[in-house]
């Protein structure tokens, strides 16, 4: 089909603003491999407890290949092996799991597992902690259940004024790895002007990726007039990259998974095209964008870099040695 772009204006390509960095982080390469690699050394099928990271087309791909996604380890067969997603889970996952004679493979983030021992490090020193992060997000979960007599979840600023506390001087924060940064930083703000010794996590909780990721965003955001993210409506990092386009004064933003579900109508009368992508999304899909983007004239693309990346994670330690 023609586009109506390349219909009016033959001779001048439209432009595509790439963003740099975008798609997968060190946490999600690892946990995709580590279920590659399990499928490859003991074969299908391989149990992965949640889906591996937020992300359809990652999550339909393992599938394909023999995982088995399961929400509870009730669901697998004993004496199976079970993996648990990059977004961490509580320690009663470990106890069920080895009631069930299950062998584990944890792909927990590195950056998630840091937060939980900052979360175990504050419970033993006896402080309330309060969590920023949203209800029901698996990290959350995962979190919580490190010290759940210890933990109070807020929401945001709203949430500030009813927290009750044993001891005003004993107050740390900690937060979910994937939310908005300003966001954040306005609850923490708020955080402490009720409890003026708050304390903070030694380094920062939200990650390098969502913070560049947002970065970035915000950077296509002063030139765009349409931003697309790839990623999933469930990932969290993927959602917020769109709310940070928007608050960043965006005039049209879209989530979308996969090329085709980009409608025709939102290039109408549109300049300069933002193209980015969250931290659970492979570059496969962005490539995909781009080449439906290049069939409807958007053949100029220009890279708009916020921060180099260049971590990696080691693989899990459990698929450095023979499980069974
Ligand atoms: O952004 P979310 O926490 O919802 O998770 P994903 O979309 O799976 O991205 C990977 C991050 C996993 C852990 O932080
Ligand atoms: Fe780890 Fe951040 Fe990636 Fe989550 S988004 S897997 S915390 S690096």
């Amino acid at each position: 089909m023609t586009s109506r772009r390349s219909a009016e204006s033959p001779r001048q390509p439209g432009r595509v603003l790439l963003a740099s960095p975008r798609s997968w982080c060190a946490g999600v390469d690892r946990a995709v491999l580590a279920v590659e690699k399990a499928l490859e050394q003991y074969g299908p099928p391989i149990y992965v407890r949640h889906e591996i990271v937020h992300n359809k087309y990652v999550v339909q791909s393992l599938q394909k290949k023999g995982a088995v996604f399961v929400e509870h380890t009730d669901e697998v067969p004993e004496d199976s092996i079970i993996l648990f997603s990059a977004h961490g889970v509580a320690p009663t996952v470990h106890t069920e799991a080895a009631e069930r004679n299950l062998a584990t493979i944890d792909a927990t983030c590195p950056l998630v597992t840091k937060v939980h021992r900052e979360a175990v490090r504050y419970a033993q020193q006896d402080y309330d902690i309060i969590l920023i992060g949203h209800e029901g997000h698996e990290e959350v979960i995962g979190t919580t259940g490190e010290a759940p007599e210890h933990i109070t979840l807020v929401n945001g600023p709203d949430d500030i004024a009813e927290l009750s506390v044993r001891d005003e001087s004993k107050v740390a924060w900690l937060s979910q790895a994937t939310l908005s940064v300003d966001e954040t930083m306005e609850t923490v703000n708020a955080l402490r002007r009720r409890f003026p010794h708050l304390s903070s996590p030694p380094s920062d909780d939200i990650c390098y990726a969502t913070q560049n990721r947002q970065m970035a965003v915000k950077k296509l955001a002063e030139r765009a007039e349409l931003i697309i993210v790839v990623g999933s409506k469930n990932s969290s990092n993927s959602v917020r990259m769109v709310e940070v386009a928007r608050n960043a004064g965006a005039p049209a933003v879209h989530l979308v998974d996969f090329a085709h579900e980009i409608d025709e109508s939102w290039l109408e009368g549109v300049g300069p095209v933002g193209l980015t992508s969250g931290a659970s999304a492979p570059d496969t899909l962005v490539d995909g964008v781009l080449q439906w983007l290049a069939e409807h004239g958007y053949t100029d693309i220009e890279t708009v870099t916020a921060a180099n990346e260049s971590l990696s994670f080691a693989l899990p330690h459990e698929l450095r040695r023979h499980l069974r």
